[in-house]
């Protein structure tokens, strides 16, 4: 492969006269759940919250209305909580656990859901991608629990997580966000209300709907190419950090090699 990209690198600087637009941040990972994870309420445009259902009359949830922060963060425990030893709701980098009226522990007998939040910083189309499992500090009991995304106040994807399930499934769905667009991932305890073993692994990435358009042109070509190919090696937050994984590699060029010349 690294043969293959010293011809590609050697052909693209001697050919092209390439205008590269170098913008801040990722262009093809706009946000990461676990990697822009912190303890701080609304950094990387991510904020962690709670919906009490228990005291909600209508027990539908409304993003505009009945989003709350979670007040407290452990920094040992790396996790967004409310009340220790009152409620198991909790998030932390991938995961969350939501509270039920069928507790345990001395909890209080109150349903949480869990909601991870997050703000659009972009416009335009994109995909929102992730993994659910069970989480495997959590052992096998109770009712599983359900994954609600919610756009802007209306849910458009949701899944469940049965009791027992480590292996779980990945999810995509594209989307359409606008600058300022909410997008809401839930954790819900199952209809039962029934919390026990309910920790989840619930990640979210908000990636480019073009794989390989490392300047977001709308086109993937020689630019796009060239990017990567500088990047090569990066470990650094890179636009050319095409499928998201932290380093900037062969897998990323092939990505650009795919789908070379879409939207051209
Ligand atoms: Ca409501
Ligand atoms: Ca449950
Ligand atoms: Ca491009
Ligand atoms: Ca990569």
């Amino acid at each position: 492969m690294r043969r293959q990209i010293s011809c590609w690198s050697a052909k693209v600087v001697i050919t092209l006269s390439i205008g590269l637009a170098w913008a801040g941040g990722n262009a093809q990972c706009v946000a990461d759940s676990v990697a822009d994870f912190s303890g701080v309420q609304g950094q990387n445009g991510w904020y962690y919250g709670y919906y009490d259902r228990d005291g909600d009359s209508d027990r539908t949830y409304n993003a505009a209305t009945d989003f709350q922060l979670l007040p407290e963060y452990s920094a040992s425990w790396e996790s967004w909580y409310i009340q220790d030893g009152v409620f198991w709701t909790g998030i932390w980098n991938d995961g969350m656990h939501p509270n039920g009226r069928t507790t345990s522990g001395g909890r209080q007998s109150r349903e949480h859901w869990a909601v991870r939040r997050w703000v659009s910083s972009v416009a335009g189309n994109f995909v929102i991608r992730g993994h659910v499992a069970k989480h495997p500090h959590s052992t096998c009991c109770g009712d599983g629990t359900v994954v609600h995304i919610y756009l802007d106040g209306v849910e458009v994807w949701s899944g469940t997580r049965d009791y027992c399930d480590y292996t779980g499934y990945d999810y995509a769905l594209s989307v359409t966000l606008q600058m300022g667009s909410i997008v809401d991932f839930v954790l819900d305890p199952n209809h039962q209300s029934n919390d026990w073993c309910d920790g989840t692994i619930f990640t979210a990435q908000i990636v480019s709907s073009l794989a390989g358009d490392v300047d977001r042109s709308g086109c993937v070509d020689d630019a796009d190419l060239l990017q990567v190919l500088f990047a090569f090696g990066a470990t650094e937050p890179n636009d050319a950090d095409v499928n998201c994984d932290g380093v900037v590699d062969d897998a990323d060029l092939l990505q650009v090699l795919f789908n070379f010349g879409s939207e051209c």
